[in-house]
């Protein structure tokens, strides 16, 4: 049987990393190219996931083979269900890596395994639905990925008692809204703009109908918007692109300033007439700006370049607000109708780390994001782990590993990180600029490990002098990204002049006047359950192609993710452990001296227990109120004998009974 089993092990590999012989980086990337050559996307460490971009289709997917393929997944729903504790699983990986896609199945999984019955499969057809929706308003083409989030998703499916879905909720974070007036090379606009436009000639935006392709018009459907819901949001999509044509001309004034003026005024006629806004208001919205000051008004002139800058900002506003409109609408039709709310599983997903050949505010931003969920990954599977050790009194020698909190401190830092003074610089009214706020980060990051530019200091890592003007680089924990700061203070400010949200506000259309209230919407925040499972997506190729396994990228990724420092730890560690009561009760018919009952502290008895089952010393440590088991396989071994023993005393009470009659 052992035989058997390492045969099998040197030609798919192993299927936990913990179990892994000689345990090194070439054996471990080794390991994975070996699983992945043969379409076993999925490895484990403990009870992290590694999953391998499969780039095709693998017959995997159907409800019952996914129970098999995500044990992982199965102890988070077990734990939920049997153990009444909350559950998150955080999803991690670059760009590209399977994150979004590891997260739908996730929601599969549950699908698969939990109850049955009209209501329930309603709940959970409209948890899965809620996928397409968002992709279709939230997700692009970018370089690194065909279908890209470009907002952070984090969705709680709330479980009753019987580990039934009830319903979900979902928060949203951060859509890359720039995206709507401007993409980078080879790169699209989100999807539901060609959704929209597909098939349909130029005059069905003015149609009395918009037309949608029909999986997202479905999908809709069955999250419970109604027809002429769909109908209010595509009219807002439309607007966007019409407002994408409005363009500008200069009128030269008397004063000698130029003036703007909208070019051709079609576009701004049929987008009003969609939206039901006066033209002469939006028209004048884009001429003139009210400033307040000291209790006047003051109307000013917009040149042109600000008449474009009060565009694309209002069509960036129009379709973050609607997005969030979204959000919100789903979770009314999605949210658990009884009272009666059990548990809870999070999922969160995020647009992954990425670095492009030009990297602007937005990348600054989703890469700080992951940032943060590294540093969450590190508290939780190599802090935490090794201070459980030190709390319980296990012998431990520590393991190091490169803790990225430092670079998160660089950005967020409330007197001098970089989000800091970028917020600082945008209040400063007047006199500034990219420029001056790059000057400011250059002083006061000039000395910080991890950032550089040209005055740094410190040149660590300062490989290459030749860091270009109006550029700055930081060494983040997946990478150095040189980042461009033109238009980080635009960006940040997001000014969207009074006059056009006002403009907005008197438009006839019902939805679009929910979006601009004034005020600001109330942020969300992220709360996480205590318990969380982990996936980590690797990326195997640049190429989005399939079978290509490029060892260089895994390295990096395997690298930068921590995972040879997660294995030792796991490794050096304890597999499994359990406070001693339950674990008395559970195993104390293996043994006649504890069975039927222990008189005593557990932890003797439990002591006593394991000696009886003639399980190696080195196999457990004794806690100060857990026992510690090494290696996996011994406790499967004493659940087989538990199994063992419950089917013979089944056998026996069968044949008493038999006897009996
Ligand atoms: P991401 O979520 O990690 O990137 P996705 O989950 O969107 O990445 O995966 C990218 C593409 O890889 C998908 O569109 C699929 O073509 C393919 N893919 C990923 N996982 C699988 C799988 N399990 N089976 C088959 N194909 C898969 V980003 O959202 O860009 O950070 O912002
Ligand atoms: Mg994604």
């Amino acid at each position: 049987m052992e035989v058997k089993t390492s045969l099998l092990d040197n030609m798919i590999g192993v299927g936990d990393m913990v179990l892994l012989e000689p345990l090194n980086e070439d054996s471990f990337i080794e390991n994975l190219r070996k699983r992945f050559d043969h379409n076993e996307i999925y490895t484990y460490i403990g009870s992290v996931v590694i999953s391998m971009n499969p780039y095709r289709s693998l017959p995997i997917f159907t409800p019952e083979k996914v129970e098999e393929y995500l044990p992982g997944l199965d102890e988070a729903y077990r734990s939920l269900r049997d153990q009444d504790k909350d559950q998150c699983i955080l999803i991690t990986g670059e760009s590209g890596a399977g994150k979004t896609e590891a997260s739908k199945l996730v929601m599969s999984y549950v699908a698969a395994v939990c109850g049955k019955g009209q209501e329930v499969n309603k709940v959970k057809e409209q948890l899965l639905q809620s996928n397409p929706v968002l992709e279709a308003f939230g997700n692009a083409k970018t370089v690194r990925n065909d279908n890209s989030s470009r907002f952070g998703k984090y969705m709680d499916i709330e479980f009753d008692f019987k580990g039934d879905p009830l319903g979900g909720v979902i928060s949203n974070y951060l859509l890359e809204k720039s995206r709507v007036c401007k993409q980078p090379r080879g790169e699209r606009n989100f999807h539901i703009f060609y959704q929209l436009l597909s098939g349909a000639s130029g005059d069905t935006l003015m149609s009395d109908r918009l037309f949608l392709s029909v999986l997202s018009q479905n999908a809709m459907q069955i999250v419970g918007f109604m027809e002429d819901e769909v109908q209010l949001v595509l009219e807002l999509v439309a607007a966007v692109l019409k407002l994408g044509n409005i363009e500008f001309k200069p009128e030269s004034r008397v004063n000698g300033f130029d003036e703007s003026r909208v070019k051709d005024k079609n576009d701004l006629k049929e987008m009003c007439e969609l939206l039901g806004i006066e033209q002469s208001v939006l028209e004048r919205a884009f001429s003139y700006r009210t400033v307040e000051a000291k209790m006047e008004k003051v109307s000013t002139t917009l040149n042109v370049a600000q008449a474009y800058y009060a565009r694309d900002a209002l069509a960036k506003n129009l379709y973050s607000r609607l997005f969030s409109w979204l959000v919100t609408r789903i979770n009314e039709s999605i949210k658990a109708q009884a009272k009666t709310r059990h548990k809870v599983m999070g999922v969160l997903d995020i647009y992954g780390f990425e670095i492009f050949e030009d990297n602007s505010f937005e990348q600054f931003i989703i890469n700080y994001c992951n940032e943060k969920l590294q540093q969450i990954f590190i508290e939780l599977t190599l802090r935490e782990e090794q201070e459980e050790y030190v709390r319980e009194g296990i012998e431990w020698t520590n393991i190091e590993y490169f803790n990225n909190a430092i670079i998160c401190d660089l950005i967020e830092n409330n007197q001098n990180g970089i989000l800091a003074m970028l917020d600082e610089e945008c209040l400063r009214p007047g006199t500034v600029t990219d420029d001056t706020f790059l000057d400011k980060l250059n002083t006061i990051c000039a000395e910080h490990q991890h950032f550089e530019s040209r005055l740094s200091k410190n040149s660590k890592f300062l490989t290459d002098h030749s860091l270009p003007h109006s550029c700055f680089r930081i060494q983040h924990y997946a990478g150095k990204v040189l980042y461009r700061v033109e238009g980080f203070v635009d960006k940040n400010n997001d000014l969207l002049y009074r006059d056009l949200s006002q403009a907005m506000y008197k438009a006839t259309h019902s939805l679009m006047r929910q979006l601009f209230p004034e005020g600001n919407p109330a942020k969300v925040n992220l709360k996480r359950p205590l318990t969380a499972g982990t996936v980590l997506c690797i990326k195997p190729n640049d190429k989005k192609a399939a079978h290509i396994f490029t060892d260089s990228l895994v390295c990096h990724q395997v690298r930068y993710l921590g995972l040879m420092e997660n294995v030792r730890v796991r490794r050096a560690g304890y597999a499994f452990r359990q406070p001693y009561e339950p674990c008395l009760e559970r195993y104390k018919m293996l043994c006649k001296q504890t069975w039927p009952h222990w008189r005593g502290p557990a932890r003797d008895g439990v002591e006593v227990l394991l000696t009886d089952c003639s399980v190696p010393a080195e196999e457990f440590a004794y806690g100060r109120s857990k026992i510690f088991i090494r290696n996996p396989r011994t406790l499967f071994t004493l659940e087989e004998r538990r199994r063992a023993c419950l089917e013979d005393l089944a056998t026996l009470i069968q044949k008493i009974y038999r006897g009996w009659k």
